[in-house]
């Protein structure tokens, strides 16, 4: 039997909610109900296609207008990153907390645990930040398990994106950074230049595509050691003049690495904050391989080291 064909008179007056079943008009109060068959079939409220174009265009230019100038901003949306914008977020929600990712999906390296396997290892005490945000995990006595790191990643990022302070602007890349000298002729990063990230990767196709700018007083640097940009920051304060040279990424050692990053987390020069494994490149510090809390807790003390810059 053909299924039923929707078919209504004039869509635009007739009232969107109201649907006819065995002949008398349904309030469809929730989503199950209205997928029992009504006659004429599941009904959509009418629609122009120029209304989706111009739904998005306004928000996201609107928003790209009013973040031009952001009370900090995070580049990567990595486990550090995303750690760091919710304390931050939650800690002070008068701020406009601007998270730049280059990649189409935030998150990072935090999809999967290690060698693509998927539970996530968090050693204690870090497991504190997975109970604050509802992270549910398996015991194991100095360390705690996710059963799957997508639940970690997708949980802290959705409690982010709720904040109505923060906006996240992926599929975007920090290409440079903007640095002035302050009133004491002071070096300072003041903000970050930014391009959608398949133009950044494509500068040697096609010359002059200009990038545009958002300042801010503080910049969290967020960029991972791997991936297309890792350790992007710390590359450029060398190339910038503003670091002497990479510390380069040491061998695992999970013991050495994870409490050298998180007690490392610092402004590393004025305006910049450095967290996660970025700092490992910057540093010269150990890595940790798969074990995840250091990238929580190093995000919150970038999100308390950004605040006391805020308010010095
Ligand atoms: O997950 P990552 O790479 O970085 P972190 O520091 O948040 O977490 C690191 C963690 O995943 C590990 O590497 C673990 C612990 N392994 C350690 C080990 O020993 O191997 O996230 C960085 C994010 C990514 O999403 C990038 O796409 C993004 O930063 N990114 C950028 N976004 C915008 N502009 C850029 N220039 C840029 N560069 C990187």
């Amino acid at each position: 039997m053909a299924p039923p064909v929707a078919t209504y008179s004039s869509p635009l007056d007739e009232p969107i909610l109201q649907v006819k079943k065995n002949g008398n008009q349904v309030n469809s109060k929730t989503s199950y109900d209205v997928l029992e068959d009504y006659e004429g079939g599941y009904r959509f409220a009418p629609i122009e296609e120029a209304q989706v174009s111009r739904a998005m265009i306004k928000r996201y230019f609107n928003t790209m207008y009013e973040r031009a100038v952001s009370d900090v901003v995070i580049v990567g949306a990595g486990s550090a990153g995303l750690s760091c914008a919710y304390h931050l977020a939650k800690s002070r929600p008068d701020l406009k907390i601007t998270i730049i990712e280059a990649g189409v999906a935030p998150g990072g390296g935090a999809w999967l645990g290690g060698q693509l396997m998927t539970p996530m290892v968090v050693r204690k005490p870090a497991d504190r930040f997975l109970t604050e945000i509802g992270v549910p995990f398996e015991d194991e006595g100095n360390f705690v398990v996710v059963k799957h790191a997508a639940l970690f990643t997708s949980t802290v990022l959705s409690k982010v994106l709720a904040m109505p302070n923060v906006v996240l602007m992926n599929a975007t890349a920090v290409e440079d950074l903007i640095i002035h000298p302050d009133s004491k002729g002071v070096q300072r990063v003041s903000g970050v230049v930014t391009n959608w990230t398949l133009v950044t990767l494509n500068h040697d196709t096609q010359s002059c595509m200009d990038p545009n700018v958002i300042t801010a007083p503080v910049i969290v640097s967020a960029t991972g050691h791997d991936g297309p940009m890792g350790a992007f920051s710390a590359k450029r304060l060398v190339s910038a003049g503003l670091l002497k040279e990479l510390g380069n990424m040491r061998c695992l050692d999970m013991n050495r690495a994870e409490p050298a990053i998180v007690n490392g987390t610092r402004e590393v020069v004025p305006g910049m904050v450095m967290t996660g494994m970025e700092l490992s490149e910057h540093d010269g510090s150990n890595r940790m391989g798969p074990t995840f809390g250091a990238m929580m807790a190093s995000g919150i003390k970038a999100a308390k080291e950004a605040i006391r810059i805020i308010e010095s």
